[in-house]
């Protein structure tokens, strides 16, 4: 079951950003799929979830390890839920639901939001994929989606920065099959995209934020350095997107509570993530419909009330 949007009529008023994008912005996110806004935020505003992340690591047990195609740990915590704390705050900020908006040419909702983190020295990659490529099959009918990627640490590629193959949004959904232990783009594909295309390594300091098209390429390595790498990517739908399958209630069009972008600098939010709930994605050991298989599995079901996804990437 999903809702429709309401009527233009019957909307508040959303309080205005104070970074709108401008016409260069978006025809860059256009021609390139992706485009990169520095000090979006202030490193003062990413400060308190940057330590929020560093004293909880493993987000009060809530951060999943899926396997790569190698078999090694990529590390993540998604939810839909908005709190009142820093991670359901984020999303709903105007300059990003705004942003996403002109990004996407018409109102969004948010889909989910994830924290995807790399410890120093963990193995676990990326592989090359569209996000699309798992959307398609969670319902939504056009490719009408975008992400906004905020950096909480330095990203750099040693500590496996994001990587995004320029202008491979414009290829269209490809197909994602099984690769060595997990799901990512057709290989085939893949090495004629990387001969044609070229590949963005997108160094990021705190604050800075990527937003990039459901079709674009990206990926990222593992974690070689010293330092933690901690992104927070807030993932928009378009209203009249909403899944059409069932078992995707969760993903399913809400109206947006727009926050001021004054709210970080306020300090009107509860904690980092301690009232949080996070999705639940399965126990250790479990494969799900992708195959990509749970090393390390949510924190057992009874202590997180929140919707099952197994599925969403
Ligand atoms: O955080 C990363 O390095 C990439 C995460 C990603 O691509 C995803 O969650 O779909």
């Amino acid at each position: 079951m999903s809702l429709t949007a309401p009527a233009p009529s019957d909307q508040v008023p959303a309080p205005a950003s104070v970074r709108p994008l401008s016409a260069d912005e978006i025809a860059c996110y256009q021609r390139d799929g992706f485009v990169l806004l520095r000090g979006f935020f202030s490193p003062e505003e990413i400060e308190p979830l940057r330590v929020s992340c560093l004293a909880d690591p493993l987000v009060s047990g809530n951060l999943v390890a899926i396997a790569d195609s190698q078999g090694n740990a990529q590390e993540v915590v998604s939810w839909t839920e908005m709190s009142d704390d820093l991670v359901g705050v984020i999303p709903r900020m105007a300059r990003v639901v705004q942003a996403a908006a002109a990004l996407v040419g018409r109102p969004v909702y948010h889909w989910h939001s994830k924290l995807s983190m790399k410890a120093p020295g963990s193995a676990g990659r990326w592989d090359w994929h569209q996000d699309y490529a798992y959307w398609y099959h969670e319902g939504c009918l056009f490719p009408d989606m975008a992400t906004c990627t905020i950096a909480v640490d330095r990203a750099f590629p040693e500590n496996g920065c994001l990587r995004l193959v320029k202008g491979s949004h414009h290829l269209g959904r490809l197909e994602h099959p099984r690769v060595g232990e997990a799901s990512a783009v057709d290989p085939v594909r893949l090495e004629q995209a990387l001969a044609r295309l070229e590949t963005v390594d997108c160094e990021m300091v705190p604050g800075d934020a990527l937003f990039f098209d459901s079709n674009t390429l990206h990926a990222s390595g593992p974690n070689l350095s010293q330092e933690p790498r901690t992104l927070l990517h807030c993932s928009y739908n378009a209203t009249d997107n909403s899944p059409f399958i069932a078992g995707q209630e969760h993903h399913a069009y809400r109206p947006i509570d727009i926050l001021p972008d004054s709210v970080l600098r306020e300090g009107r939010f509860k904690s980092g993530f301690g009232d949080q709930q996070f999705i639940y994605r399965g126990e250790t050991g479990q494969t799900n419909t992708y195959g990509y298989k749970l090393l390390r599995g949510s924190r057992p079901r009874d202590k997180v009330s929140s919707p099952l996804d197994p599925f969403s990437t």
